[in-house]
């Protein structure tokens, strides 16, 4: 048999992988990378080698489906020519008939035209296209905001970086990563704070753990545990849970009060430094010498303004994840970390900057071409801003919001305050999802198109440096493109969106992203397959950011100092205050082998077997605290099923961690409403539990 060998990028993180996939008879038989693989360096994850099953799984969404109940309730209104049409739909379960392509997309349109009409166009909204291609995301947010005429188009960055947009933007005026992976080989210092790079952003880590071992970094990871690449670190710091503005913003007094501050670039780049540098030098909170009040915690009033000093004198990268953002004050943390590489000169160029690490692999593509409430393409102001996912579940529930398209992202499992978004969605008079699988948000959708995954199609990418990778088909599908479907429906709308193909699509692309993406073409990425491009793409790429300025509107980098605010752990710890046996402060993170919502990940028979189920771990430390094998979560806002509970030595006594993975865990049952005060990202890093035998 023929075999062939296909290079591609890999579909889960924001890593963005190069992959080999060698093929036979339309079947992926095995993944590996290139020895020269640009991002993977010859090596990929256990996801990206092993985790391809999903592309052939019986569980594969390969037709589009109907609600019974949705035809039901709708046939009085349905068009002669529908109507005509549902006697012929075939059974496809007790809920579902599998309909043909035409006719679903007919449906579609009939009925959002509908709820626009009687509803008017607020109506609707459109969330998701960070898991599918640059191509598939702008037409989203183009079908939403001009098909259907509304503002409201959000995306996961809302449950993850989004505050790290918000941060860099406000601070530095980009709210992207600035340097290439590799640059790790440049750095003499590297800071790693609120990233499980190893699971996370594993073939990111190998680089971070090259340079530990190979000593031409020194290594600092913040964690609120210990963490498996705090082993390669020369100071694992860990910390109390929703500190980090307070640890960031010690090392910056540090960094003022030892006049460790680089003179010359404040002056030539940076505006606001004075009112900045009175502001913390008179903070109480700002002050290491505060740590040792907190008890257990006492070293880090050592700890930080070692640190502090290393990050000042030294050509430092700063490393960062949800451990960062996923808080209350998730972009004022951000804006606190660009300010220690603002004081010091530590961005612009090689081997210094910083590196928010996105999470899916294409999140930063997802916003650069507009799939934000408060951005067009290429971050341009909108002609109307639109809601936010957590408002927009507000006024589902006040009956505002009538009609819902998903496109691979699963807010009935993956957002917080489940029992307020299933009321949401049951509110709702259609939910439209594009998908591979049926998710839970699937199984509420009326109208469900089965779609091509990342590996049978073609389109751009961007991953979490800012390197545009062309995709290509290892396997054909007679499915169509998410963006295809979108076409389709709005052919039967309005008829303005022609494109005969993926690259039609991406032209469009360029030019509305042109500030970015104008030199990309298929034509050059393709000749760049292997080494990717970093935007901005013009006659060349941009590896480094901000070299000689900041894409502020001024060029200078803004200061913009934000307070700690005291509160829950670090307040409790003040105060001495006793907890109740069953207390605990939960945070919820993730393990190598599955992915988010494990749609892809549960049907890769080698990667679920090494986890299938969510299993939080506590300290040792606390074990006569437990009298069962198995727990219940319990918070004001719901409760979890039974979990299993492990005890080890990595987490701090009072704290646990966990995973989200499994749906039948119901962890984000657990979360209200909290989020960031200006972005709204969930708190999904900090929740108060109580515990229960099971
Ligand atoms: N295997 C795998 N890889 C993935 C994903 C996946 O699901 N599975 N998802 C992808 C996505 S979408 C994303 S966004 C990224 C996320 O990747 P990461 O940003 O690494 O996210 P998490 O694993 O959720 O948590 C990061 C760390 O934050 C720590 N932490 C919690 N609270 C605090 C705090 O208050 N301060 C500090 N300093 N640290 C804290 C946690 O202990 C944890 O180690 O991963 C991407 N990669
Ligand atoms: N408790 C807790 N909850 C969290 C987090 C946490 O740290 N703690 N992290 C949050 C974060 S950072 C994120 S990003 C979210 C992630 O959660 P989601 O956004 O739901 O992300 P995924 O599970 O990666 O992908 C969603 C769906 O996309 C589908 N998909 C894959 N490829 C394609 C494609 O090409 N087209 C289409 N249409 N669909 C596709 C998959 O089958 C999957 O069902 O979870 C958030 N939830
Ligand atoms: S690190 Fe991320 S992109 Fe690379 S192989 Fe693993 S999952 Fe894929
Ligand atoms: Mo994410």
């Amino acid at each position: 048999m023929l075999t062939s060998d296909i290079s591609s990028v890999c579909t889960y993180c924001g890593v963005g992988c190069d992959i080999t996939a060698q093929v036979q008879n339309n079947q992926i038989l095995k993944i590996y990378a290139q020895n020269d693989g640009y991002v993977s360096q010859g090596k990929l994850c256990i996801k990206g080698k092993l985790g391809f099953d999903f592309v052939d799984s019986d569980k594969r969404v390969r037709n589009c489906r109907v609600k019974k109940s949705f035809i039901d309730n709708n046939f009085l209104e349905l068009p002669r020519e529908l109507k005509a049409r549902v006697r012929t739909l075939k059974e496809f379960d007790e809920t579902y008939y599998e309909a043909p392509y035409e006719f679903t997309t007919s449906l579609a349109a009939w009925k959002l035209t509908e709820i626009k009409q009687r509803y008017g166009r607020h109506s609707f909204c459109g969330m998701g296209g960070a898991r599918t291609s640059c191509e598939s995301a702008y037409m989203f947010q183009k079908f939403v905001r001009t098909a259907m005429d509304s503002p409201h188009i959000d995306n996961c960055a809302r449950v993850c970086h989004s505050p790290s947009l918000k941060g860099m933007r406000t601070t530095i005026g980009e709210g992207a990563a600035t340097n290439p992976y590799d640059d790790v080989y440049e750095a003499e210092n590297i800071i790693i704070m609120g990233s499980n790079t190893t699971e996370a952003h594993p073939i990111v880590a190998n680089r971070i753990i090259k340079a530990a071992r190979d000593k031409t970094a020194e290594l600092t990871v913040i964690d609120v545990r210990e963490i498996q690449i705090g082993k390669f670190a020369t100071n694992s710091l860990v910390i109390p849970y929703e500190a980090n503005l307070m640890v960031l913003n010690m090392m910056a007094y540090v960094i003022l009060n030892e006049k460790l501050y680089n003179n010359e670039f404040l002056d030539t780049r940076c505006k606001g430094f004075e009112e900045y540098k009175n502001s913390i030098l008179n903070d109480e909170f700002a002050n290491p010498e505060y740590m040792k009040n907190l008890k257990g915690y006492e070293q880090l009033a050592e700890q930080i303004p070692a640190i502090a000093r290393t990050y000042a004198k030294k050509k430092s990268m700063f490393f960062w994840g949800l451990g960062i953002t996923e808080h209350l004050d998730g972009s004022y943390a951000v804006m606190a970390i660009t300010h220690l590489a603002m004081l010091t000169g530590n961005i612009g160029k090689s081997g210094a900057g910083l590196m928010p690490l996105r999470g899916q692999n294409n999140v930063q593509g997802a916003c650069d071409v507009g799939c934000l409430p408060y951005y067009d393409p290429d971050y341009k102001e909108p002609k109307e801003v639109g809601l936010m996912t957590p408002d927009l579940i507000n006024e589902m529930i006040e009956g505002k919001v009538k009609a819902l398209y998903v496109m691979g992202e699963d807010i009935a499992h993956i957002h917080p305050n489940q029992s307020k978004v299933h009321k949401a969605l049951d509110n709702l008079e259609v939910i439209i999802s594009n998908e591979l699988f049926m998710n839970e948000v699937s199984k509420y959708a009326d109208i469900v198109f089965g779609v091509k995954s990342a590996y049978e199609k073609t389109g751009v990418y961007v991953n979490a440096m800012r390197r545009l990778h062309l995709s290509q088909p290892l396997v054909e599908s007679d499915l169509p493109d998410d963006w295809e479907v979108l076409r389709d429906i709005e052919n039967k709308i309005n008829g303005e969106f022609i494109y005969e193909t993926s690259e039609n699509v991406w032209d469009e692309v360029r030019d509305a992203v042109s500030s970015r993406f104008s030199g990309a073409t298929y034509h050059k990425l393709s000749k760049n397959r292997n080494r990717g491009m970093q935007w901005p793409i013009g006659k060349t790429d941009t590896p480094i950011l901000h070299i000689n300025e900041f894409r502020t509107e001024d060029g200078k980098g803004q200061f913009t100092y934000h307070q700690y605010n005291l509160r829950e752990q670090v307040e409790k710890l003040l105060n001495k205050k006793e907890t109740p046996k069953n207390e605990f402060y939960l945070t919820t993170g993730r393990t190598i082998v599955h992915y988010n919502n494990a749609a892809q990940t549960i049907h890769s028979e080698a990667l679920n077997s090494r986890y299938d189920t969510d299993i939080i771990l506590a300290s040792i430390e606390d074990k006569e605290k437990f009298t069962s094998e198995k727990v219940i979560l319990k918070t004001q806002h719901g409760q979890t099923n039974p979990m299993p509970i492990k005890f080890v030595k990595t987490i701090k006594t009072g704290t646990l961690f966990t995973t989200f993975h499994h749906v039948n865990s119901k962890v984000n049952y657990l979360f209200g409403d909290e989020a960031d005060e200006l972005i709204k990202t969930a708190r999904f890093k900090s929740v108060k539990v109580n515990v229960y035998s099971a």
